[in-house]
């Protein structure tokens, strides 16, 4: 027995005893996954993994993946990169062959920020549309980066009117890029609108700077729109409670719902949101009661899924790989309401996955962890239990005469229901209604 748990003791990653034998070492070695090996082995584990979806299943649903996802290079405030730059024909052509129908992008993402503005720009533009052509892929939509680069330092909305003038331009030009590209959407993050200290800025100035470029892409796309005989573009604000900034003055999805029916938008019917999943858990919020308000305001238009923890950082993991029941609980919402706009990858692939790994593990995990999460999410809809339950629920105890205490009596015993509903959905998302029993 001694020997049995030695050996299981090689493969603790931990285990400082490893060095201690040269036996162990002796053995680990004659173990060790060659470099040449080791795609092969990444390969047909992921294949063993089964549940994978065809290209064309895939393609059924309105997924698309972001151009800044997929060339990620695993960098951030303290992480080198660890992988190669990925080109926007590439990351084209993977989605294609993985079946992902739609592709997002910002317009910095694939345009040096020196050459927008510049005739050289549409070169980018008609390079774009053949690599978007020649792999059955369609762009969705199309963002403006307003916070990356030296200029936004004091946000898209500061206080020189240099600096807005070249915001506005930009994001007139977005528009542009969008329709030429074939977009329906158009997304804007104000990540840098906000400050680190206070005092400086004047927040109800700010909002009305923010709102003058808005008004600038919502006006331009009109006459684009127009000239194109196109339908104007959906533009979706996209909140995040904290980062880059200390404070950010749109932080939530309700922020900018009020700041939509603010008055200061010319154009408010034109714009809408781009809740992400993770965004609004790192407030704390209920991510299914933050859809529902939206899908009340009739403004839920784009959703950026993702998952990640509770008031922590936007780690932006894959989606279902943390909360896989509440996301089934978020589904369940969006099919009953008869949701119908994008779902956006908008996740980073981890560091510790490599170039090969992102296109084989990362991307089709990701969409296949979704489909079946929408799919679910149709049983749960279905479900008799379920539906029973909340028929009767909703029918009530029937207490007549409207006394307190036997309107209580009436409904004592219907309200276990409650947790009972939960434990079916749970069921559910494991499979018990399909009988996955365990003998114990
Ligand atoms: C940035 C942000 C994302 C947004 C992108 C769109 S930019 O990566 O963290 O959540 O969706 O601008
Ligand atoms: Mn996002
Ligand atoms: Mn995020």
């Amino acid at each position: 027995m001694a020997g049995v748990s030695q050996a299981s003791a090689f493969f603790l990653p931990s285990g400082r005893r490893l060095d201690e034998s040269p036996a162990q070492t002796v053995y680990l070695k004659a173990m060790s996954i060659p470099r040449e090996q080791q795609q092969g082995l990444v390969g047909r584990l992921t294949d063993l993994c089964g549940g994978a979806y065809t290209p064309q299943q895939r393609r059924k649903y309105f997924i698309s993946g972001p151009q800044w996802a997929g060339a990620y290079e695993g960098h951030a405030l303290f992480h080198a990169p660890t992988r190669e730059p990925v080109s926007f024909e590439e990351v084209i052509r993977h989605l294609g062959e993985i079946g992902i129908p739609y592709w997002t992008t910002h317009d910095s993402d694939v345009i040096a920020t020196d050459v927008l503005l510049t005739d050289r720009q549409w070169e980018v533009v008609g390079a774009i549309s053949r690599a978007l052509e020649q792999n059955g892929v369609k762009c969705s939509m199309v963002t403006c980066e307003t916070f990356h680069h030296p200029v936004f330092a004091g946000s898209a909305a500061a206080e020189a009117p240099e600096v807005r003038e070249y915001a506005a331009k930009r994001l007139r030009n977005t528009v542009e890029i969008g329709h030429e590209l074939g977009a329906q959407f158009a997304v804007y993050w104000p990540g840098t609108l906000g400050y680190m200290v206070q005092g400086a800025i004047e927040e109800t100035q700010t909002l009305r700077w923010f709102a003058d470029g808005l008004n600038a892409a919502c006006e331009r796309d009109i006459e684009v729109a127009q000239q194109k005989g196109r339908p104007t573009l959906k533009h979706c604000l996209e909140a995040k409670p904290f980062e880059p900034q200390a404070q950010i003055i749109l932080p939530t999805s309700d922020a900018m719902m009020a700041f939509i029916g603010s008055g200061l938008l010319t154009h408010p019917e034109m714009v809408g949101l781009n809740p992400e999943y993770l965004h609004e858990l790192m407030w704390g919020g209920a991510v299914r009661a933050v859809l529902a308000r939206a899908l009340l305001a009739g403004k839920l238009w784009h959703f950026d899924i993702n998952d990640g923890y509770p008031l922590k950082h936007d780690v932006d993991l894959g989606v279902g790989l943390v909360n896989p029941l509440d996301w089934l609980n978020v589904l369940v919402l969006l099919r009953t309401h008869g949701y119908e706009g994008p779902f956006n990858l908008d996740y980073k692939p981890p560091r510790t996955t490599s170039n090969y790994g992102v296109w084989k593990v990362s991307f089709p995990t990701a969409v296949d962890r979704f489909i079946t999460l929408w799919e679910i999410a149709g049983e749960v809809a279905e479900d008799s239990v379920l539906n029973e339950a909340t028929a009767a629920l909703k029918a009530g105890g029937g207490a007549t005469g409207g006394d307190l205490q036997s309107i209580v009596e009436a409904n004592k015993e219907l309200l276990s229901l409650h947790e009972l509903i939960s434990h079916r959905i749970f069921q559910i998302l494991i499979g018990q209604h399909k009988g996955r029993t365990f003998s114990v």
